[in-house]
């Protein structure tokens, strides 16, 4: 077996993804993996996805809540790349037969208008550069094993992204109080979870400010017209042939996504 590198990690990850196979944490193999070159190993795995025709349209934050760290295992948050391939049109099923272990989670989503560089990037100038506001889910699928892994390991599987639903419905920020915005997440009609606004980070503003800060440590820029998702509200659920999983926000509206 070759040494692991950031070439191999991609390859390994990307071989996964391609054929909806999920494997051992690479940490196993490889200990001295840590988390700046996790983030080298994301980095690269987005430029091949870019190789391979997709753009990259935004960034996600994961682990940002309590309800979500608490069950990963794991406290510190975490960004990682959007792309086109990754966008889900509101109202289209999960693709199942695409995906390895699909959970769905529901998340505030913004849209940029201005440019946002950090460090130095509070909440207040984070969301002074904020487009609209939207109710959104993602659809997270890891390449690990019963979604088991240590933050290395998600930091280089790109955070589990795999899809993600942006409602159609934007607000104007300063039209709703992010922080009491209230999320009931349904599985087949049934309420299985609620949060407000502030479960991400007291409030989601904070998270946007965080991945502008912890990209611009790494020379990035988010772009106007990008798409932040800023992490689960709530715990993720598996969603199933059949099920419709449902998120009813205070002012965002309601989405919904089935399993086919
Ligand atoms: C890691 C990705 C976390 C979120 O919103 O917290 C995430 C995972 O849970 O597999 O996307
Ligand atoms: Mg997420």
């Amino acid at each position: 077996m070759t040494e692991w590198s950031i070439d191999r990690a991609v390859t390994e990850l990307l071989d996964r993804e391609t054929a909806r196979r999920d494997g051992g944490r690479i940490t196993t193999e490889w200990p001295e993996l840590d988390l700046a070159t996790a983030y080298e190993v994301q980095d690269a795995l987005v430029r091949r996805k870019v190789g391979a025709g997709e753009n990259v349209v935004g960034v996600k934050l994961g682990l940002t809540s309590r309800a979500k760290q608490e069950r990963m295992g794991i406290d510190s948050p975490l960004t990682a790349w959007l792309t086109d391939a990754m966008v889900l049109p509101a109202g289209e099923p999960v693709p199942l037969g695409e995906l390895i272990h699909p959970r769905v989670e529901p998340e505030i989503v913004f849209v940029l208008g201005e440019r946002l560089r950090g460090p130095g990037v509070t909440a207040a100038t984070a969301l002074a550069a904020v487009r609209s506001v939207h109710a959104g889910f993602e659809v997270i699928d890891s390449r690990y094993r019963d979604f088991s892994f240590a933050l290395p390991d998600v930091v280089a599987d790109n955070a589990s992204s795999a899809r993600f639903v942006v409602g159609a419905k934007g607000l104007a920020p300063s039209a709703l109080d992010l922080g009491l915005e209230a999320c009931l997440l349904g599985v087949d009609g049934k309420v299985v979870a609620s949060a407000t606004g502030a479960a991400v980070q007291g409030h989601p503003a904070e998270a946007l400010a965080l991945a502008a800060n912890a990209l611009g440590r790494r020379g990035v820029a988010l772009e106007p017209g990008w798409i932040v998702l800023t992490g689960g509200l709530t715990d993720a659920v598996f969603v199933e042939r059949g099920q419709e999983v449902t998120a009813d926000f205070t002012s965002l509206g309601s989405l919904s996504v089935t399993g086919r």
